[in-house]
């Protein structure tokens, strides 16, 4: 285990690891979900989520993006990203399961939901911070993953700042992002040329009209 990581038992005996890089609040839950139930809320959310395919301009050539999405909450609250406005659908009773599950340990009440479906190795999410203004100022973002493993990677937003961070994110695990993280870390899944399993991952937001 690296010295940056190190374990705590919460309050609810629920397990964590702090990533301790500095300007950040992360806390890694390995097997959130057990491994039966993440199985099968995987198969429900392929079959049950409005799943699309957004484009991106860029230099006035639309781009796919290199995941489907689709963007689920409470009514009235839309959020914009890379250009792309999103309006939500309602809540399913798979998708309030999970997320009434996490806001007991993240103390926050969330009121939408970012899903991304990574359909192979070729599917990602390049360099970003989720920093858009509808988010406020240290934003809480509760992600749960289901499916195959895939890579995620904090880097320093800071140039002058070389430090790097990388987990495995598989299935039923929970991150939790909050206080400053976002200010000063990007996050990425890269694309691999390796064989993996498809995967769908859900980032729980609070957004401020
Ligand atoms: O798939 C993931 O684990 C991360 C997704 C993400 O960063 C995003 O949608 O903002
Ligand atoms: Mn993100």
């Amino acid at each position: 285990m690296s010295d940056q990581i190190s374990l705590f038992p919460e309050e609810n005996k629920t397990n964590y690891q702090q990533i301790n890089l500095p300007h950040s609040d992360i806390k890694f839950y390995p097997q959130f979900l057990d491994s039966v139930t993440s199985d099968n809320i995987f198969e429900k959310l392929k079959q049950e989520i409005n799943w699309q395919q957004e484009y991106i301009k860029i230099y006035g050539k639309e781009n796919p993006v290199p995941r489907l999405t689709a963007w689920y909450g409470d009514r009235g609250y839309s959020y914009t990203y890379s250009g792309i406005t999103m309006n939500p659908e309602s809540w399913t009773e798979t998708l309030l399961l999970i997320k009434h599950k996490i806001e007991t340990i993240a103390n926050v009440k969330f009121n939408s939901v970012l899903l991304n479906f990574y359909r192979d190795g070729n599917d990602g999410v390049a360099w970003h911070s989720d920093d858009e203004k509808e988010l406020g100022k240290n934003p809480v973002i509760g992600s749960v993953s289901f499916g195959g493993k895939r890579r995620f990677s904090f880097k320093s937003r800071d140039k002058t700042e070389s430090q790097k961070y990388d987990l495995n994110l598989g299935n039923g695990d929970f991150l939790l992002m909050k206080g400053e993280t976002q200010s000063y870390w990007y996050h990425q899944i890269p694309k691999t040329k390796k064989t993996v399993f498809p995967r769908i991952n859900l980032t729980f937001r609070v957004i401020y009209p």
